[in-house]
């Protein structure tokens, strides 16, 4: 991550005083790390106002009191991992498009609530529409020990997921956590689709803890915002789980996801090993945003 944290703190560091263009770069140096344009500019200017008012007087001192801003705007969107009630079955459902990280997502998920919750994680292999996507899912499930419940290839993910609450209630488990499939859907076939599934979670009264995750991978910058805005004006979507930020990801995208759209990014990833997932941290991905952690 390194890299554009480096760059904005070097930025920050080249000022001694604060002068109107020290916010003008500062908006292009936003958009730059994944920022919206409407969005750095609001931010800069917020920020030529806070440090009016707290008296920071140069670049260093700029670029903490950024470091605030920026935490709350993720406070703003909530962010707490999710808090499973007393056993109770609990659902997982993963969306996003193509590659973005769902399947080895829904396996580190699994891994996760598994060795540190004591949950008995059942994967749904509701990713039907690519061949080798169930078995993907079926590989994960016995290197974890995880059961896995899948149908074949072009079945309905509807009834894979019906499946897996009933292996749950007959005593399998006690969290389903879903792959579903990541082609690029028209918005009704996603809305249709996922109103089929909600369905089927909600006629199992059991299912109380219903949580569908939006995976965007980090590396796609405002693409991944601009997936965030289709997914959520098709679907009710909890939380991002934000992938790839091992990558070259600059992660300003989090900060318009939270003030734009509403999103809490609840884990991270940073890695492909199943222990490469980590829940949100707002004050410190803020501070390593600007190059302070
Ligand atoms: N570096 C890195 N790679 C990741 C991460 N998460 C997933 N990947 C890799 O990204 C690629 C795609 O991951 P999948 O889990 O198959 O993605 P998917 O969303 O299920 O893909 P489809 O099923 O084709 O839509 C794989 O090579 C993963 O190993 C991550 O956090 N960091
Ligand atoms: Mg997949």
């Amino acid at each position: 991550m390194g890299s554009f944290a480096d760059k904005l703190k070097s930025f920050f560091g080249g000022y001694n005083s604060l002068s109107e263009e020290v916010f003008e770069e500062l908006t292009d140096l936003l958009v730059e790390g994944d920022f919206g344009a409407a969005g750095a500019y609001a931010l800069a200017e917020k920020l030529k106002d806070a440090c009016k008012k707290q008296g920071a007087g140069s670049g260093e001192e700029a670029r903490k009191v950024l470091a605030g801003l920026l935490e709350e705007i993720l406070l703003k969107a909530g962010f707490a991992e999710p808090n499973l009630g007393g056993g109770k079955l609990a659902v997982f459902l993963l969306l996003g498009v193509n590659g973005v990280g769902k399947t080895t997502t829904a396996a580190k998920l699994a891994e996760r609530f598994k060795s540190l919750e004591n949950r008995r994680p059942i994967l749904a292999a509701a990713d039907t529409f690519r061949a080798a996507a169930i078995d993907q899912l079926k590989i994960h499930g016995q290197r974890l020990t995880v059961r896995v419940v899948a149908h074949k290839h072009g079945g309905d993910p509807a009834a894979v997921i019906y499946d897996a609450l009933e292996a749950a209630q007959a005593g399998g488990g006690d969290l389903i956590i879903a792959d579903t499939a990541g082609r690029m859907h028209t918005k009704s076939a996603l809305v249709e689709e996922l109103k089929k599934i909600d369905r089927v979670v909600e006629s199992k009264a059991a299912a109380r803890d219903y949580f569908k995750f939006l995976v965007l991978d980090a590396t796609t910058g405002r693409n991944a915002h601009a997936q965030a805005e289709i997914f959520k004006e098709a679907v009710s979507v909890d939380g991002v789980i934000l992938t790839k930020y091992d990558s070259s990801a600059k992660g300003g995208v989090v900060f318009s996801l939270a003030e734009e759209l509403g999103l809490p990014v609840l884990y991270i990833c940073n890695g492909e090993k199943y222990g490469d997932i980590s829940p949100f941290d707002p004050k410190r991905y803020a501070e390593e945003f600007v190059g302070l952690a």
